[in-house]
């Protein structure tokens, strides 16, 4: 190679290669600089391969030269790389930036479902009266659920179309909870005041105000000298506690196989105060059925009817539910959207 030749492309490969390293954005393309400039193939490694054809002043100056260019260009290369370096870690540290200043995202609360937060107040009511909880198994013998209640064999409530049986002979989903009643007599002596919270099974279609299957309270007071008053001014202060105390409770006579006398329970609407409207129709919701128990079924269970009188009553969860939240649809209690159990947010 001619000298010349040498010593321009050195100091031509010196201007582009300082002009290249600068011009780089990336470690990536600090290597490719690197590899064009320095690598085997490149026009630096060329001129260095031939120094050794040339005279030896030739070969010494031009040695000295092809050292300082290929200094010169490692020196760029390094400056260049801590530099792209240092800004790699910048962007990676502001990537990563947590700004402490921002508001923190609250976990949101759980809540409890409306027919459990109800269930409770219900009960509450009752244990600050003095009342104990009971419980009884969802499924019942025929015994519990039916002829210890005083309803008879041929009573429709028994049949197929009313009960939902299950393939055990002499078993079936209880529909109601006064089947509770019979197995606390059964298992303590009077006086009893408990109340049963439980679900109960009904072969029955779904609508606005019906479930096949729904809870219901149990209350039941079994003592010497029990009247009708009782029951009457038990039911008021319930009602009074949980809707307020405007509210008004109406009895009207009903038939239960195990209560004599029977009646219904009305409060008065807590949207029309008992006038008439569109939620209540007459001003009235019907909220559960009482009565005076039956002399037989005190028998039943081992209890002197002579000695002893009680009251019971069952009353529908979600009928409360309802009329506490101001609910049009029973069916929303069981489906879970969010939306609708979102309102019971904090409710406790
Ligand atoms: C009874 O279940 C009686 N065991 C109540 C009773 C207990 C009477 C003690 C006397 C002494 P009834 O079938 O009416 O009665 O139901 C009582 C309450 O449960 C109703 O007032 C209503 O609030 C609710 N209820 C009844 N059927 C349904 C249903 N399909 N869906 C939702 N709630 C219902």
């Amino acid at each position: 190679m001619d000298p010349a030749d040498a010593r321009r492309i050195l100091e031509g490969e010196r201007d582009r290669g300082l002009q290249d390293i600068a011009a780089t954005a990336s470690l990536e393309e600090i290597e490719q600089a690197k590899v064009s400039l320095l690598g085997r193939k490149a026009p630096w490694s060329e001129v260095q391969r031939s120094l050794g054809q040339l005279e030896p002043d030739a070969r010494r100056e031009l040695g000295r030269l092809s050292n300082e260019v290929k200094s010169a260009l490692d020196a760029a290369i390094e400056e260049r790389r801590s530099a792209l370096e240092g800004s790699a870690e910048d962007e990676l540290l502001r990537d990563d930036r947590v700004d402490v200043t921002l508001p923190g995202r609250r976990p949101r609360p759980g809540s409890l479902h409306p027919l459990t937060i109800v269930q409770s107040q219900i009960v509450d009511v009752f244990t600050r009266m003095g009342y104990r909880v009971a419980e009884g198994p969802e499924i019942e013998d025929d015994w519990h659920n039916f002829e210890a209640l005083n309803i008879p064999p041929d009573h429709p409530a028994r049949t197929m179309k009313d009960s939902l049986y299950i393939d055990v002979p002499g078993l079936l989903l209880r529909t109601e909870t006064s089947a509770v009643q019979i197995r606390t007599m059964e298992a303590q002596d009077p006086p009893v005041y408990v109340v049963a919270p439980g679900r109960v099974y009904r072969r029955e279609a779904a609508d606005a105000t019906h479930g096949s299957v729904f809870h219901q309270v149990e209350g039941l007071a079994v003592d010497e000298g029990i009247s009708f008053s009782d029951l009457k001014g038990t039911l008021e202060a319930f009602a009074k506690a949980l809707f307020g105390p405007e509210r008004r409770v109406r009895l009207n006579p009903d038939y239960f196989p195990f209560v004599e006398p029977g009646c219904q329970v009305a409060v008065s609407c807590f949207l029309c105060d008992g006038v008439g409207c569109r939620v209540c129709g007459n001003g009235w919701i019907e909220l559960l059925g009482a009565g005076m128990i039956h002399p037989k079924v005190l028998e039943n269970c081992g209890y002197d009817p002579e000695r002893y009188t009680g009251f019971a009553f069952g009353m529908g969860i979600e009928r409360v539910a309802m009329v506490r939240y101001g609910v049009h649809d029973l069916r929303l209690f069981f489906e879970g959207d969010v939306r609708f159990l979102e309102r019971f947010e904090g409710v406790a």
